[in-house]
């Protein structure tokens, strides 16, 4: 089955809005089958966004994703890429349409609220970065 990997950022945290943010998607009928709680550390914000390492955003986006506890959850279901990058929407919240939870909730390009795996195999090796196979669970 398809799993994507969500990760709430310090700007949702701060005002409380992980409980909303996982509640929209999971009424989109995705199963959560992995959530923690945690601080990443810089080496480990470098390894996620490590795709993005040559843009001039790069080291404001590490600072940024380690700058505060973040919850880190994976998502499974049919299109669960897709469905979540649809619920997410655009990158930037000014552009992302009313109802989507950058739309919402995102404060700007930087601090917008939550990251969604791209395709099915950035999921994959996303989800290895943030969880052990015993913490996904089938239920
Ligand atoms: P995505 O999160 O919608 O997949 P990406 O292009 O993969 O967008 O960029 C990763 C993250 O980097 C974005 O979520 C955003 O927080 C940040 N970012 C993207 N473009 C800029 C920019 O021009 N300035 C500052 N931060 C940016
Ligand atoms: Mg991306």
């Amino acid at each position: 089955m398809e799993r994507t990997l969500v990760l709430i950022k310090p700007d949702a945290m701060q005002r409380d809005l992980a409980g909303a943010i996982i509640a929209r998607l999971e009424k989109l009928g995705l199963k959560l089958v992995a959530l923690k709680m945690l601080h990443p550390d810089k080496a480990l914000a470098q390894r996620h966004y490590a795709v993005h390492r040559d843009k001039p955003f790069y080291n404001e986006l590490v600072d940024y994703i380690s700058s505060a506890p973040i919850a880190a959850c994976v998502f499974e279901g049919q299109g669960a890429v897709e469905t979540i990058r649809k619920a997410m929407g655009a990158t930037d919240p000014a552009k992302a349409e009313k109802g989507t939870i950058r739309g919402d909730f995102g404060l700007s390009i930087g601090e917008n609220s939550v990251h969604g795996s791209d395709s099915t195999a950035t999921a994959e090796a996303e989800i290895k970065l943030f969880f052990s196979p015993d913490e996904l669970f089938g239920y």
